[in-house]
């Protein structure tokens, strides 16, 4: 096989929720860009969907997170983006450790910043698979 044929990846995307809000930030990316997207990335070598969701979160807007959970596993393919991509995205949610704190925009070349929405009332456009979620009628809330 071609050592330069793409191949699918593992991501972690978080909801990241503030009572029915979640943080959306718009995306600088070759693939989705300027669509509101969660925070997230690659699962790195050795890491738990955990230890990863902590660590992209605080990685790109600087915050601490608790009661870190998985929700579901997806299969996004997106062949018609300026960089064609696939990802096996698994869905965690997340408090904020302090609902206090604002988040940080840690990455301003990946991300124009954070911002709360209401579940309700979600920006436009989404990024691709966030989209399909909602329009397939998800809610990452826990169950009541
Ligand atoms: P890294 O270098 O920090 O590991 O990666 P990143 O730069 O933070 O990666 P990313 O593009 O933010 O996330 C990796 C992929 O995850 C992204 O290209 C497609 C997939 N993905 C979804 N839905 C979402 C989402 O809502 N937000 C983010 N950030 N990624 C998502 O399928
Ligand atoms: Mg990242
Ligand atoms: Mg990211």
């Amino acid at each position: 096989q071609d050592a330069a044929a793409p191949v699918p990846r593992v991501s972690v995307v978080v909801f990241l929720l503030k009572g029915r809000s979640v943080l959306l930030g718009r995306r600088r990316s070759s693939v989705g860009n300027s669509t509101y997207a969660l925070p997230g990335g690659h699962l790195e070598f050795g890491e738990s969907f955990e230890e990863c969701a902590i660590r992209e979160v605080k990685e790109e807007t600087g915050l601490e997170i608790r009661k870190t959970e998985f929700i579901m596993v997806t299969n996004n393919v997106m062949l018609n983006e300026p960089k064609p991509c696939h990802y096996v995205t698994v869905l965690m949610r997340a408090e904020p450790a302090d609902p206090e704190e604002e988040p940080k925009n840690m990455e301003p070349n990946k991300c124009d910043g954070w911002e709360w929405f209401e579940w309700g009332n979600l920006p436009k456009p989404l990024f691709g698979p966030l989209e399909k979620w909602v329009n397939e009628g998800f809610k990452p809330f826990p169950p009541t």
